[in-house]
């Protein structure tokens, strides 16, 4: 799709399209948390159901003209549900950080204690840092991985939990690659009183597709985004598995009456923390929902862990040292500290060679946030293209060759060269889409 509309009316901004098209279209683009959306995710985030305001629920909303938008929520709604088996969803937030508030809000009172994966040791903001909302209006503790194997030992993790006796304790990451033991959460969920919450942002579509534990089962409460291994339009979404049971039952504020989750949940999301929903965002996550319906969305997901696992023992083989040894999911997250490099160095010389990665800290790292002793790779991006193993392990040996010369310029142009090429083998985006 050409966008001549906006060609005509506003180049500048065309330009800028039509050059950021082309960098993803020409880059090796490894950041785990990144995907390719479909052409027809796009066209429905591009389209008049942007112009609408729908505060409320399908059925119950404070506007009118809702009779189109409530069928395409109620679609959204119903896909998600049986893509995942859950009982109930809200797909209004915004992204996954305000999934994320919505779940405070309802679920814990300012002061609160939470016991939450540590950022540094692969976990993620929303989970309690002292620099976000979660951390700054709860009192956040963390649990971490073991600095022998790089994974969570559960019997520590449930320890922890007896000190601490938290209000909620959650579980996801944004730098993990390994598992989790939902059952076992759950059982020290159930033994401290507390609230199990799962933020599975980077797994959704890897769990959608049965290939990695199930924790809609287990946890209270599970919030996720929709644009990463989902592969859908940027966004987010809260679902609950377990509903009917509503076991520890939650304490409305005013009226004190024991309500559901269901309903304590869609108040957190709006009025408690949004105002109308994206509609155009919802009819894009209905789109992506019904992709991920269907049979070939597991044969991706299954290559995007087998392109991680090939491309993992290629580093491993080449001395990298991958923390946990290598992975079960999406990602690899690699010390650089053996190599003598920082992460903040890998990224740059990379970025060079147009393959785009992110500086990461890894766990008991002795480097700063902006500087860290590592970087984090993803597949599900170039998975998408079509590459596979071959791919990967080729992919490998190029980030070797950069990361072997630091300096020397002319061998991180020559790469990009190759990267360059590789692309044009497994085309993208026409030219210019939008
Ligand atoms: N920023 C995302 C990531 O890169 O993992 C998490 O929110």
């Amino acid at each position: 799709m050409i966008n001549t509309r906006l060609n005509e009316q506003d180049p500048e901004v065309f330009r800028l399209v039509e050059k950021e098209t082309e960098r993803q279209n020409q880059n090796a683009e490894m950041i785990a948390s990144e995907n390719f959306a479909s052409r027809a995710v796009m066209e429905a985030m591009g389209s008049s159901l942007t112009n609408k305001y729908a505060e409320g629920l399908p059925g119950k909303r404070y506007y009118g003209g809702c009779k189109f938008v409530d069928v395409v929520e109620d679609l959204a709604r119903d896909r998600a549900k049986s893509l995942f088996g859950a009982e109930w969803v809200n797909v209004q937030p915004h992204s996954g950080a305000q999934a994320n508030a919505a779940v405070y809000l309802a679920f814990m009172k300012p002061g609160e204690k939470l016991l939450g994966f540590d950022l540094s040791h692969g976990g993620h903001l929303t989970h309690g840092s002292p620099v976000n909302f979660s951390g700054i209006m709860h009192e956040a503790h963390f649990y971490g991985v073991e600095k022998e194997t790089g994974r969570l030992d559960m019997n520590r993790i449930r320890d922890k939990a007896k000190q601490v006796k938290p209000k909620m304790i959650s579980i996801g990451a944004s730098a993990y690659t390994r598992d989790f033991d939902y059952e076992a959460f759950r059982d020290i969920a159930d033994e401290t009183g507390a609230f199990l919450w799962m933020d599975m942002a980077h797994t959704a579509g890897l769990i959608a597709a049965r290939l990695l534990n199930d924790p809609i089962p287990w946890a209270h409460v599970i919030t996720t985004t929709t644009h990463k291994t989902l592969r859908g339009p940027r966004g987010g979404m809260i679902l609950v598995g377990r509903d009917k049971e509503n076991t520890l039952g939650v304490v409305a504020p005013k009226s004190g009456r024991v309500k559901n989750w269901s309903e304590v949940l869609d108040s957190a999301v709006f009025p408690g923390t949004q105002g109308g929903p994206l509609m155009h965002v919802i009819a894009a996550k209905a789109v992506a929902f019904g992709e991920a319906l269907q049979p070939d969305f597991k044969t991706y997901q299954k290559q995007v862990i087998r392109n991680a696992k090939a491309m993992g023992a290629a580093f491993v083989e080449m001395g990298y040292n991958l923390v946990s040894g290598g992975t079960d999911n999406h990602l690899l997250l690699i010390d650089l500290r053996n190599k003598n490099l920082t992460g903040k160095t890998a990224e740059q010389i990379l970025g060079r060679a147009e393959i785009t990665v992110n500086k990461n800290m890894v766990p008991f790292d002795t480097e700063s946030p902006f500087v860290t002793s590592g970087i984090r790779l993803g597949t599900p991006a170039l998975t998408t293209r079509g590459m596979k193993e071959p791919e990967f392990e080729y992919l490998a040996k190029l980030i070797n060759k950069v990361l072997s010369a630091p300096e020397d310029d002319t061998i991180h142009l020559g790469v990009a060269q190759e990267v360059k090429e590789l692309c044009e083998r497994f085309p993208l985006y026409d030219a210019a889409v939008v």
